[in-house]
């Protein structure tokens, strides 16, 4: 980037040009809207430069790509992230305030690209940022959703959803690429011609390229994320059109749009739905297919694919990369299947993230083979040969099996590197999950544990916090966040502690107004803000946190005068729209928020709020002015966990038991700075074996006992008294996470942060060291470590 375009006027004769130009509107009559599209037009010309210069490298160097492919990018907003990359965040905000415009309007009348459910499309995004920060030259392959994951509203305390809409207004990052467009078939039949399989698709869609430039800090390489979009072969049947039948003339571009219509909103579960089935293969044949054409480009040799391709799976989602890849090079280019399959793998990385038996993909074989008949004898193939391999295992687990092929087998056994993503996941993959695959390929699976960019998470969302760590340490800790325990020293003093409470605080006075403004309720700053924002689910136990908040309030209840600290307890999550018992937690909250908020006897002491539409921008909004972070699963579910990292970032110590990144978290941190309660992954297996374990647990907990009968009895629901007797019931009888097991412990931990906080000190210490030990978390050590250990690729930075 040359320095001029750094300066104030330039940028300010760019946003006007395009103010003009592009949009065709005169300032005085320029809404919000268009002065955010004009800023994002100049912000974007500057990442052009970076990112032809980056592609251009990769090209002259021959350097290996890795080709990131996955059903989610979670990206979030975009603006203030590149022109925090580009170092021009308070030059943008000065060019605005010139044309009289508020920055924080602009950047927040950005809508979220919410084209991810949760945790694994997030870090897919973090990936991305982290990949153009370090120079690994790299593409996202995903699906350009035209709705992503739905609005969540709350009626009567219920989650309501609504389609999100991101794309009814212009998308200005992005690049249509309709030159890059692929044919994608589907079902047909497989024939033999001259001894060769050739497959006869009975489908066929286009799937056309969007490019949206990434920017890594200091704007050094851009890579690019790739959306494809779903498009007719065929536009328009105009004779039927001409004979008046328009419904039908259009059926044939509305029917191959649906692939890319919307995203699937269930997380961790996994319903055999055949749409979903093309758009993994949708996504992941126009991926290869886009891959090949690159290599074969420069390149005459398939079998040195390897060298110059790393493809990674997010999940077992686009698992039929195997296959396809397969097919890609035998029918279509000619090479023998044993060479095919060995120049695949050699290309394939498979990243695991949960172990939940219900998140694993398995398709009927009917479906699979319906959909994709040809991959369907290739599975066969390979699984035969595999087993043909190993037929001294007694125990062999295959890929087809019941009538079901199964993906999580399929990519282990297609993949060079299966990982997972935290050490004690990465663990119980090898023991719970592939047991046998293990021992067949020992060393193949290995751990990654996550990370996420300290760029959007600290520089980005807590500007106070970012401000006192570069006066106290100086630049450059955003791109080497190890150098985060030179804090160390300085914590000791009571100075930093000071300048470090200030700097959350300015955090918690603006999240408690805009609490106000949105949700209607007063909460006091000086109040404990303790935060759980995740998907809504049972493993993720926020049943465990409101229960638990439920003892609290009848404490204070009890003894209003005692010396209590005041807690706001926060929530945010969406649910999948049919998992009834996620939905039924939710009511549950927010009637239980509705009775505790307007009690005067616990008035200031005990706040609940669930604000709606948890989203990447709330979290950005959330977690820095968050002093605990809920991180509560059932020890052994959780696979990772990455919001337990942007908490410790932050500066908020963790209330957590030992599973997922929490290990790590509390190894980095000491347990001195972290609130660790609950059964071990291991104490959990075994107590499930006691079929009468939560009847106990709850005999043993006069407080538990309580909390129940309050909520059998219909205190939260006096319009409704039995609303909540079969959630009762399933705590005392179908306690399957060991929300009762863990309630004591949990109650006594909650107990210990009170003491904790009325300490200032020693809270602004702990608070602290979190942010001090935080480096490890880095995405981009994460990503440093795959190209290492899978990728086999040298950043060219
Ligand atoms: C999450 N998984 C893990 N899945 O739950 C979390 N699943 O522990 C981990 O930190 C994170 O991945 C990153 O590794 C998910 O977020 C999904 O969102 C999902 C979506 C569709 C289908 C299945």
């Amino acid at each position: 980037m040359n320095d001029l375009s750094l300066t104030p006027n330039l940028l300010q004769a760019d946003v006007a040009r395009h103010l003009t130009f592009t949009l065709g509107k005169d300032a005085p009559n320029a809404s919000v809207y268009d002065w955010r599209m004009a800023l994002s037009f100049a912000i974007r010309d500057r990442i052009v430069e970076p990112w032809f210069a980056s592609t251009r490298r990769t090209w002259a160097e021959d350097r290996k790509r890795v080709y990131y492919l996955s059903m989610e990018f979670l990206i979030g907003r975009i603006l203030e992230d590149a022109t925090i990359n580009l170092g021009l965040r308070d030059v943008a905000e000065e060019v605005m305030a010139g044309f009289g415009q508020d920055f924080r309007a602009i950047i927040e009348n950005e809508p979220d690209a919410a084209l991810g459910n949760g945790g694994l499309g997030r870090l897919a995004a973090c990936f991305m940022e982290s990949m153009a920060t370090l120079g690994c030259p790299a593409y996202g392959y995903g699906i350009r959703y035209e709705h992503g994951l739905f609005r969540q509203r709350f009626e009567g305390g219920q989650q309501v959803e609504t389609p999100e809409d991101w794309l009814s207004q212009a998308h200005p990052w992005e690049f249509a690429r309709p030159e890059s467009s692929y044919t994608i078939p589907f079902k047909g039949a497989v024939e033999t011609v001259g001894g060769r399989e050739s497959w006869v698709a009975g489908e066929t869609v286009l799937a056309e390229a969007h490019d949206t430039p990434v920017v890594g800090w200091q704007g050094k390489w851009a890579n690019t994320l790739r959306l494809w979009a779903a498009k007719p072969t065929t536009m328009f049947d105009l004779e039927r059109f001409n004979r008046g039948d328009y419904a039908a003339a259009a059926e044939p571009e509305a029917l191959a749009r649906t692939l890319s219509r919307v995203l699937y909103p269930d997380d961790t579960t996994y319903q055999g739905k055949e749409l979903r089935l093309k758009q993994e293969f949708f996504l992941t044949s126009a991926a290869l297919q886009d891959i090949l054409r690159r290599f074969k480009s420069t390149h005459s040799n398939l079998r040195d694919l390897p060298k110059y391709v790393a493809i990674q799976m997010n999940d077992t989602h686009p698992a039929i990369a195997g296959p396809e890849l397969v097919r890609l090079l035998v029918d279509e280019n000619g090479m023998e299947f044993a060479d095919a399959l060995e120049t695949a793998r050699g290309c394939l990385g498979y990243t695991n993230h949960t172990l939940l038996p219900e998140a694993l993909e398995r398709w009927a074989t009917f479906t699979f083979g319906n959909v994709l008949p040809r991959h369907m004898q290739i599975v066969e193939r390979i699984d035969q040969w595999h087993k043909d391999e190993n037929y001294h295992r007694p125990h062999y687990i295959g890929i087809v099996k019941h009538h079901e092929v199964r993906m999580g087998e399929l990519a282990f056994i297609m993949a060079h590197k299966v990982n997972g993503v935290s050490a004690l996941h990465s663990e119980l993959v090898k023991k719970n999950l592939f047991p046998e695959l293990d021992k067949l390929h020992p060393g193949r699976i290995i751990n990654q544990t996550n990370g996420v960019t300290p760029r959007r998470w600290l520089k980005m969302a807590n500007r106070p916090l970012a401000k006192l760590i570069t006066d106290t340490i100086g630049e450059g800790w955003e791109d080497h966040l190890d150098r985060l325990r030179e804090l160390e020293p300085a914590i000791k003093g009571k100075q930093f502690r000071e300048a470090f409470g200030a700097a959350k605080r300015v955090n918690k006075v603006a999240l408690s107004n805009w609490i106000g403004a949105e949700c209607g309720v007063q909460v006091s700053p000086d109040a404990l803000f303790d935060v759980q924002i995740k998907r809504i689910h049972e493993y993720k136990r926020q049943l465990l946190n409101i229960l638990e908040t439920i003892a609290r309030w009848h404490a204070i209840r009890a003894n209003p005068k005692a010396n209590w600290v005041p807690r706001v307890k926060i929530f945010g999550g969406k649910s999948a729209p049919g998992y009834a018992v996620a939905k039924e937690i939710i009511h549950l909250i927010n009637d239980v928020a509705a009775v505790i908020n307007t009690d005067p006897v616990t008035g200031d002491l005990l706040k609940i709020v669930y604000p709606p539409n948890y989203n990447v921008s709330m979290a950005e909004r959330l977690i820095p002015a968050s002093d605990l972070s809920e991180q509560i699963s059932t020890a052994g579910k959780e696979a990772s966990g990455t919001g337990n990292m942007k908490f410790m970032m932050n500066g908020a110590p963790t209330i957590g038991t030992l599973d997922g990144a929490n290990v790590e978290i509390l190894q980095e941190v000491g347990a001195e700075n972290f609130f660790l309660f609950g059964l071990t992954a291991e104490e959990v297996m075994i107590r499930r074996q006691d079929p009468d374990h939560s009847r106990k647990a709850i005999e043993a907990s006069k407080a538990l006992q309580d909390v129940l009968q309050m909520i059998a009895e219909g205190r939260f629901s006096p319009t409704q008294k039995d609303r909540y007797h079969g959630l009762v019931h399933r705590v005392w009888h179908h306690d399957y996470f060991l929300v009762a097991a863990d309630f004591d412990a949990f109650h006594a931990a909650q107990g210990e942060v009170d003491k904790a906080y009325a300490d200032r000190q020693r809270w602004l210490g702990m608070a602290a060291m979190n942010t001090a030990r935080s480096g490890f978390f880095s995405s981009d050590r994460t990503i440093r470590s795959y190209m290492d250990d899978i990728w086999g690729i040298e950043p060219a930075l």
